[in-house]
């Protein structure tokens, strides 16, 4: 079983979106183990977003993502990685796959509602960095066996 590291951006938070986000994901079969609604400072965005210092939209990039509260989620199940970022849609909303979240509901990289990590390694890292202080809840949902063979 894999997790990966959802975030609910401000664009999505300020559109009444997250339950749509949630929902999407919940529907596929994916199961939540961790929640949490913050506001992301400025450093833990550097941090989260570390790969892009230096890129040409990295300040936009943290102005955006410290804009308003965010929800960060962790999401388990198989092939959890890949699951999340087809449900997302690739980065550039007018190049995601129609029915994305990304294509359904946005329109430019810079507001694309919702991040997911792209790497087991990247999971590991980011789940840290959001959730070390309280850790993914491993739990057995009766439904689980009508989800995962
Ligand atoms: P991803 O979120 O699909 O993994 P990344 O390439 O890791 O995409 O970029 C991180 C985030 O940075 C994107 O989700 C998007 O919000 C933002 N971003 C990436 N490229 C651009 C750009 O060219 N202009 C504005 N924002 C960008
Ligand atoms: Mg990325």
């Amino acid at each position: 079983m894999e997790r990966t590291l959802v975030l609910i951006k401000p664009d999505a938070m300020q559109r009444g979106l997250a339950g749509e986000v949630i929902s999407r994901l919940e529907r596929r079969g994916l199961k939540i183990v961790a929640i949490r609604l913050l506001r992301v400072t400025k450093p833990l965005a550097k941090k989260h977003y570390g790969e892009h210092e230096g890129k040409p939209f990295f300040p936009g990039l943290v102005d955006y993502i410290t804009s308003s509260p965010i929800i960060a989620a962790v999401f388990e199940g198989p092939d959890a990685i890949a699951a999340t970022r087809q449900t997302m849609g690739a980065t550039s909303p007018t190049e995601a796959a129609p029915g994305s979240i990304r294509a359904d509901f946005g329109l430019q990289k810079g507001r694309n509602l919702t991040h997911a990590s792209d790497s087991p390694a990247s999971a590991k890292r980011e789940i840290a960095l959001f959730f070390g202080d309280a850790p993914p809840v491993a739990w057995p949902r009766d439904t689980d066996r009508w989800s995962f063979e």
